[in-house]
């Protein structure tokens, strides 16, 4: 008998919007994803997950969602769908071209946060860009990570080799720059992130430092710090600690080289200079040095907070050299590295300096390129001059700097194109926008979350649904450029080609599973246990039977002498500029602006969805004090402003801010293919971020957008 009842299907799977890797169970209808719930049979999450993931069940269906490609027939957002093969072969006759006439540099790529969850997105678009013969990758890093990591990169030779704090043994954490309650975490996947918090706090203390009283500072103790100040409050708290007598002489003397170096530096800095700076007490921070020397199971973490300053490099190092003077660096719950289930060298983001950039010849992180030099190199004449780019998962006109000067040259390019789930405020100036598949849509591991795991695990999740409409996964999309370039494969290598030829098949993800075989867990599983096919047997996945690295660390320092460098001529020079600043004096009027995430809210671009955009209403957060000195009301709206740009913001009064600063969410500010979306409040605030060298720490090309200066103005009703 016919039944007119669905076909529903489950699926487990993970979340790959941010790097807590939720597990989830997909339900599909009819072959479309109807909801998505927590997977509580997954080890690693047991039940976790948060409205954003369930909310991607709204975006892979939206109306809204790019679903054929479409092909720019008119003003920027003007668009009309074209087949595939339209698209395709107009964009491979058009690069071919650009390169022919103006070489492979003359393309280039921006990479944006969600193509780092996917292993699909990131390695075949590197793997193009590479197979085209250019460098240019900009990416969100320079807004997120590259100071983190060139100090990795100084301290243990490996760019993307970041510490962890050992959360399940650690019973003193001191959390600066990071509001992980809200965030679910960066540069550290504990998905269950608020019990292993609460979990210390009742063994011992959470102290949160932040401009803002954030959701995690309420729940844990709070300091409250300037923004742009950090660099003062480590270089102090290590002097503290030289001070009172309580290093690892031991430990610096065995596994480090620059100590004397980096003490000389860091006792030149005057405490009560440090107080001014920072905004905190001396006696406070003399303390708060103590207390974490004194605790035998202690770990520092930082994360964007302290990467988008003016001396984030230094910031970074040495909040890793308190971790290593203070004895707590390589030990059960204190900071060290998470374990490795790949092959040794298999991480893709691992250098400095390899390039530079055309635009302020500023060095090049992790292969990362500074969104600061982009408009510049798209628009001034010059060899190497940008006419082509490619962006992919990546929404730069709302969440990195430039503003019009960016739109400008989007639209001057000679072909732009997008890989995107929908039309954005920055590829509303392509030629072609080509439809993305979501994560529910793909294969994946959780591979940019294996070395920051706490507790290590492992999922092989398969598609819950084949791509809906016309979408593509990007292995499918550059691989079908590539063929009609006359490229062959887009494998990255010459070996790799050769082994296509014979007849193996060199996907991104058949690279990591090879890499995951031949690493430490393949010998100790068995290497076949550890094929893909095999891991997709185990539906909620699998806890990794690898520790953290304690004892074992020094083995993943690539350094030339394998010890780890706490010193460097370009921390040298990095602290020459620190000292020189040490005497400014800071602007009157000013009030330092920086920036907050929220839980319904995921940069730019998950603001389409009614049930998390209804209760987003982005205000300007101000201290009561400020307010009284501008004429602010709450309530009220305010100009900010600064020699970049001016927007109008609603303005919300509140102690949770520090006195001197003002804080507002980014990625707002609609205008792309989102029609709910581009009904919200809110403006771009990254119309006040600079361009070029001058906007940017120049080590690490890290764009300054935490503690810029503004003016505040109120409007009138
Ligand atoms: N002022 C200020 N600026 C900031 C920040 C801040 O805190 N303050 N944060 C910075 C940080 S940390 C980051 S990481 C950047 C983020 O900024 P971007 O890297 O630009 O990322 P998003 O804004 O998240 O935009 C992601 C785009 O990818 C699309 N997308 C979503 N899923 C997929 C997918 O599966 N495949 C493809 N192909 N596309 C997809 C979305 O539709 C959207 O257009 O912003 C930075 N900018
Ligand atoms: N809900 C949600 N989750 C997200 C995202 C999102 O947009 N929404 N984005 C994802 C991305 S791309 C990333 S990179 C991670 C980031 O993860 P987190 O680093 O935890 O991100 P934030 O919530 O921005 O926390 C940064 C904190 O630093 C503080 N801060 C700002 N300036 C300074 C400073 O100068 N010094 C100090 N000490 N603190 C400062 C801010 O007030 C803020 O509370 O989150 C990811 N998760
Ligand atoms: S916390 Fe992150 S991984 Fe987990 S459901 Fe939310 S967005 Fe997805
Ligand atoms: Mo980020």
């Amino acid at each position: 008998m016919a039944s007119n009842a669905p076909i529903r299907t489950q699926t487990t799977s993970f979340c790959r919007l941010c790097e807590a890797f939720c597990g989830t169970v997909v339900t599909v209808e009819d072959g479309r994803p109807v909801k998505l719930t927590p997977d509580r049979d997954n080890p690693h999450t047991q039940g976790h997950i948060c409205v954003k993931g369930a909310a991607i069940i709204d975006i892979a269906n939206d109306p809204d969602r790019v679903l054929r490609p479409l092909k720019r027939v008119g003003g920027p957002g003007e668009f009309a769908e074209v087949s595939w093969d339209q698209a395709l072969d107009d964009i491979a006759t058009r690069l071919k071209a650009i390169i022919a006439t103006h070489g492979p540099q003359a393309v280039a790529t921006y990479f944006g946060n969600p193509g780092a969850f996917s292993t699909d997105t990131f390695m075949s678009s590197q793997w193009f860009l590479a197979r085209i013969g250019s460098s240019k990758f900009y990416a969100a890093g320079s807004q997120d990570s590259t100071s983190r990591h060139l100090a990795s990169w100084i301290l243990y030779g490996v760019a993307f080799r970041n510490a962890i704090p050992d959360l399940p043994n650690c019973d003193f954490l001191i959390m600066t720059g990071a509001n992980p309650l809200v965030s679910h975490g960066g540069l550290l996947t504990a998905p269950r992130m608020r019990h292993d918090l609460d979990a210390i706090a009742e063994r011992g203390r959470v102290i949160v430092i932040d401009p803002r009283r954030t959701e995690t500072a309420k729940r844990y103790e709070h300091i409250a710090i300037q923004p742009d100040a950090d660099a003062w409050l480590h270089a102090a708290m290590l002097k503290v600690m030289i001070g009172a007598g309580t290093v690892d002489d031991a430990f610096l003397a065995a596994h480090c080289t620059g100590w004397d170096d980096l003490r000389t530096a860091v006792t030149q800095v005057d405490l009560d200079e440090a107080a001014t700076a920072t905004g905190i007490r001396r006696d406070t921070i003399e303390r708060l040095a103590l207390d974490f020397a004194a605790a035998p199971r202690a770990a520092m973490y930082g994360r964007v907070g302290l990467c988008r300053g003016r001396f984030s490099t230094i910031a970074n190092l040495l909040l890793d050299a308190i971790n290593i003077a203070g004895g707590k660096f390589g030990k059960p719950g204190g900071s060290t590295f998470g374990a490795f289930p790949l092959a040794e060298g298999a991480e893709p983001l691992s250098g400095y300096r390899e390039h530079r950039t055309r635009i302020g010849n500023l060095p090049v992180v992790a292969g990362l390129m500074p969104a600061a030099a982009l408009p510049d190199d798209i628009l001034q004449p010059g060899e190497g001059q940008v006419r082509a780019m490619m962006v992919i998962a990546g929404n730069p006109v709302l969440s990195a700097p430039g503003g019009e000067r960016l739109e400008r040259a989007l639209e001057s390019l000679d072909l732009l194109f997008s890989v995107d789930l929908y039309v954005t405020e920055t590829n509303r100036f392509a030629h072609y926008i080509l439809p993305a598949a979501t994560f529910l849509e793909k294969d994946d591991i959780p591979l940019i979350g294996l070395s920051h795991m706490v507790r290590p695990y492992l999922q092989y999740a398969r598609a819950a649904v084949p791509p809906m409409g016309e979408a593509r996964e990007e292995l499918a999309i550059f691989s079908d450029l590539a063929a009609r370039m006359g490229l062959g494969s887009i494998a990255p290598t010459p070996g790799l080609r050769w082994l296509e030829r014979q007849g193996m098949a060199i996907t991104p993800l058949t690279l990591v599973e090879l890499a995951l075989r031949h690493g430490p867990l393949g010998k100790r599983r068995g290497n076949e246990a550890l094929s893909f096919a095999k891991l997709a047997d185990m539906p909620h996945g699998t806890m990794l039977d690898l520790p953290l690295t304690y004892g074992g660390w020094a083995d993943h320092v690539a350094t030339d002498d394998r010890k780890i460098r706490l010193w460097h001529p370009i921390v040298a020079d990095e602290f020459a500029r620190f000292a020189a600043q040490q005497a400014a004096t800071t602007d009157g009027g000013a009030l330092k602006l920086f920036s907050q995430r929220k839980l319904k809210s995921m940069n730019s671009w998950m603001h389409n969805p009614e049930k998390l955009a209804r209760s987003q209403r982005p205000a300007l957060l101000v201290h009561p004090a400020d307010a009284a000195r501008h004429g602010l009301s709450n309530g009220g709206r305010a100009c900010v402003a600064n020699a970049h740009g001016a927007v109008e913001v609603a303005v919300e009064v509140t102690e949770d801010v520090i006195e001197g600063a003002v804080c507002y969410p980014h990625g707002w500010g609609h205008n792309g293919g989102w029609r709910h979306a581009n009904t919200l409040p809110g403006a771009n605030i990254n119309l006040l971020l600079g361009l070029g060298p001058e906007a940017v720490e120049r080590v690490s090309g890290t764009t300054f957008i935490d503690g810029i200066p503004v003016t505040v103005t109120p409007i009138a009703a």
